[in-house]
């Protein structure tokens, strides 16, 4: 192989449970995103509009449609014959079925790709942030520090702080104090899980650390190197960033897309966002539809109301629905006279005529408070919903065909969870 002097490592693995039915089958990078996309393309593409043509993507949770999606990466002009994008699974080197246990063993395990390249610098990414970041600026930051390893980092509101990696820097932005997701948090810079390290410093620390339970990048590899009193740097960003890994920051950075003057632009010429797309028709707009502050994906065919949507492709919204605030993904069916409220509806469900999703039932979900309780209803991919059902908010289902008479008992008693298997 040829030398690089820069890979990047896309850690892509994890289950996103926060984001439920949407994931049940699925993993979060592999979510639609934008009418168009998934999440993986954001970092994807960050690293061909950087110059960077070497990624191994680290799948391991329902990796299936991330691996067609990705297929061999020619939507990115990532071409395997220079290096290219390769998907690591963690079974195919090990001996056992060994999975991966945390981020950094599944970045371990897969020490001899990386060394093919003889890199000077790995670039650490996650697999389902949505945000623009220019990793040769980064990079330069870097080489100028002479650092050891560099931390993108950013402020947040003080209150969401104890989610996210803690940094507190120097005057130079060299780190003092690291800490993984502390209880009470003392500062607000954190770090936004991506990390340029010097090679022979990843290497060590991965092999000093590979016994960790669960080896983590927050929780044992930055620790490690502040401890040996490397030098970590934070790289400052203050553009648009979100990690959508919650159904209401899903539903948001969803909705920001459409905004008049939205925070972050898809349709900037010099930073494109690449995608896999199939081939298929353009949009069809009858002379009965609305259409208002939406994304609408190709080959959709629009025959009722929309406003404030974000449609994928391939999606039919028949005549007199009336669809707001929504994320409809690809090759959803909706039959005629439906009303649909700050919905997300997954690829591939069938919705009957006059249903209603989102309007009414106020009432919290009892089974997943903790995933569902944000005013949504959200509806996992290949579940029917018949006919004249109404489903209200904080409703989650989960690929299946509805019974008419079980949602409708359930909605007395509250939001439910309706799960595969529970009743089909
Ligand atoms: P978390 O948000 O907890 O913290 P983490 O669970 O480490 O993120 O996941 C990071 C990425 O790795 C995700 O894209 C996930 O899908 C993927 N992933 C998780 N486990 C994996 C595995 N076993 N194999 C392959 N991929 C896997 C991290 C940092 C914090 C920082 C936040 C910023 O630890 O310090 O603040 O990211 O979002
Ligand atoms: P999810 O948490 O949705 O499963 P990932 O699989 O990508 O998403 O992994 C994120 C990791 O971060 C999980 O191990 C989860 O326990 C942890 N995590 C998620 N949300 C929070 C939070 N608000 N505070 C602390 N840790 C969190």
């Amino acid at each position: 192989m040829i030398k690089k002097e820069m890979i990047a490592m896309l850690l892509a693995g994890g289950q996103g449970s926060r984001l439920g039915v949407l994931t049940a089958k699925v993993a979060k990078p592999a979510v639609a995103f934008g009418g168009k996309y998934r999440i993986i393309d954001f970092p994807l593409s960050n690293c061909i509009n950087s110059g960077i043509d070497t990624v191994g993507v680290l799948t391991q949770y329902q990796p299936l449609r991330l691996n067609t999606h990705i297929g061999i990466g020619i939507p990115w002009d990532l071409d395997r014959n220079i290096g290219g994008v390769s998907i690591l699974p963690p079974y195919e080197k090990s001996t056992s079925s060994e999975w991966y246990t945390g981020t950094a063993n599944a970045i371990y395990q897969n020490l001899e790709y990386m060394e093919t390249f003889n890199p000077d610098y790995v670039l650490i990414l996650s697999g389902d942030h949505i945000y623009k970041m220019d990793y040769e600026v980064m990079l330069d930051f870097h080489k100028e520090n002479h650092a050891d390893v560099t931390i993108a980092a950013m402020p947040v509101p003080i209150e969401e702080a104890s989610r996210f990696g803690i940094v507190i820097t120097d005057e130079d932005k060299r780190i003092t104090e690291f800490e993984e997701k502390p209880a009470n948090p003392r500062s607000n810079l954190a770090s936004m899980g991506i990390y340029i390290f010097s090679w022979p410093v990843l290497k060590e620390a991965l092999i000093k650390m590979k016994d960790q339970p669960g080896c983590d990048f927050g929780k044992h590899i930055i620790p490690y190197c502040h401890e040996k009193k490397q030098r970590l740097f934070a790289y400052e960003y203050n553009g648009y960033w979100k990690d959508v890994g919650t159904l209401s920051s899903y539903w948001e950075a969803n909705m920001e897309l459409i905004d008049i003057i939205p925070e972050f632009n898809l349709y900037e010429e010099f930073w494109k966002i690449y995608t896999n797309n199939s081939i298929i028709p353009p949009q069809y707009i009858s002379k009965e539809a609305v259409i208002d502050r939406s994304i609408i994906g190709d080959g959709a065919e629009i025959y009722g109301e929309i406003h404030n949507c974000v449609i994928g492709a391939g999606v039919v919204v028949g005549q007199g629905c009336v669809i707001r605030d929504s994320i409809i993904m690809q090759d959803v069916a909706i039959g005629n006279d439906c009303v649909i409220d700050k919905a997300i509806i997954a690829e591939n469900v069938k919705v009957g005529d006059n249903v209603t999703l989102g309007i009414g039932n106020e009432a919290p979900n009892k089974l997943r408070s903790d995933i569902y309780n944000s005013g949504l209803v959200t509806i996992g991919e290949n579940s029917v919903i018949p006919a004249g059902v109404q489903i209200g908010k904080n409703t989650a289902i989960s690929g299946i065909t509805v019974k008419e008479d079980y949602v409708q008992g359930a909605l007395e008693s509250g939001g439910v969870l309706i799960k595969a298997g529970d009743r089909s």
